[in-house]
């Protein structure tokens, strides 16, 4: 039987030969991904209103992808306060923004307590606001540096508002690829662990993966079942609440930064990944097309091949701006609604755990 049969009928093929989906052409694997998107969203382009928050660039870490972070490259360091957090999250709300994503290098400057401060001071000034913070990476440093166990920073985490958690930090889970890119950070099964703990705790979380650097197909369908895996457990299926919302394939910005590449991903690969996600990928229920890393154009034609989902218009994007992306100003509402709609598909404004509020 033809391999795209055999997947669509959920046999349990492994990584290697998963990745021989990549094979087809893009308009066979689109067509599909494409039906199985429209199966649950008909031609709904799901986006909200967020802002994003990085409260310090200064990192214990060394990872040799990242360009946001202060380094030799990059001699730029910063550290924002708790008062101007908050002022920024009442200054967003007050533009419309219902979420806020507050994501941090790994200081070695902030206490613990900071950091509950911090999230317990910016839900006490704008209680309505959906609190994102804190990937898997950060709850991890902030676990080893003070010794406390990744339960408990998860549990003092809902103690002090945090809603959600982004995806951030998964980047590419074979540990070979992984030691070379991001040695001392996060290992792997440590990301899935405390997310899967988070779910357990009825939360909801994000999950990425960082492509087209030195991984191969096979890495990427590797990590893609690896998440697929966790959100298998049937206790949190069974509990309705908890495990993931979104799958968000971020794509290498090649600049400033220490990981030189030889081979570019075309837009071509960049899409077969976008709908192999959505084939594989069968129990998230959302695939975002992150258009800061994208572009808006791309983030638009992944939206026929596959993903659901642009993100929002985060107001102040770092991370993939620093590596050369085009989204340092995040995007206007207006802007992001024009362009869903001039695709031809419907403008759906969501809240963080996709409710929808309202069609444009
Ligand atoms: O973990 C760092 C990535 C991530 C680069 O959960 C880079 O809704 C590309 O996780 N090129 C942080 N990517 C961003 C993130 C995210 C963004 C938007 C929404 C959500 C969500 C999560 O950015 C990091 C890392 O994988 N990153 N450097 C770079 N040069």
């Amino acid at each position: 039987m033809d391999l795209l049969q055999r997947v669509l009928k959920k046999e349990n093929l492994n990584a290697q030969e998963l990745s021989k989906l990549y094979d087809y052409d893009i308009f066979t694997l689109g067509q599909v991904a494409d039906g199985l998107r429209r199966e649950k969203y008909d031609n709904k382009v799901f986006f909200n209103m967020n802002r994003h928050i990085n409260p310090t660039n200064i990192c214990a870490d060394v990872c040799k992808f990242c360009a946001f972070s202060a380094s030799r490259k990059n001699p730029n360091p910063y550290e924002m306060s708790i008062d101007e957090i908050v002022s920024q999250t009442i200054n967003a709300y007050k533009r419309g923004a219902k979420e806020v994503h507050i994501v941090s290098a790994h200081s070695p400057n902030y206490s613990y307590e900071w950091y509950l401060d911090m999230f317990s001071a910016v839900k006490k000034a704008v209680p309505q606001i959906h609190l994102k913070a804190m990937t898997a990476a950060e709850v991890d440093f902030l676990d080893r540096k003070f010794n406390k166990g990744y339960q408990k920073v998860l549990e003092d985490m809902v103690k002090v508002g945090v809603d959600s958690m982004p995806g951030g930090g998964a980047e590419i889970f074979d540990e070979e690829v992984r030691k070379y890119i991001c040695k001392g950070k996060v290992d792997s099964k440590r990301w899935l662990e405390i997310h899967h703990y988070w779910h357990q705790l009825g939360r909801m979380s994000n999950c990425t993966m960082l492509f087209g650097h030195i991984e191969n197909r096979v890495h990427r369908v590797d990590h893609m079942l690896r998440l697929r895996d966790i959100q298998q457990d049937k206790n949190i299926v069974d509990s309705k609440q908890g495990g993931f919302n979104a799958f968000i394939p971020l794509v290498y910005q090649n600049q400033n930064n220490f990981l030189k590449i030889e081979n570019f991903l075309s837009g071509q690969e960049i899409l077969k990944t976008i709908s192999i996600a959505r084939i594989l990928l069968d129990n998230i229920p959302h695939i975002k097309a992150y258009w800061a890393s994208l572009s808006l154009n791309l983030a638009l034609v992944a939206q026929e091949f596959g993903a659901d989902d642009m993100d929002g218009t985060i107001e102040n994007e770092s991370i993939q701006s620093a590596g050369g992306a085009k989204s340092k100003n995040g995007v206007s509402k207006e802007e992001m609604i024009a362009q869903i709609k001039n695709a031809g598909f419907r403008a759906i404004e969501r809240d963080s755990l996709y409710n929808e509020l309202q069609e444009f």
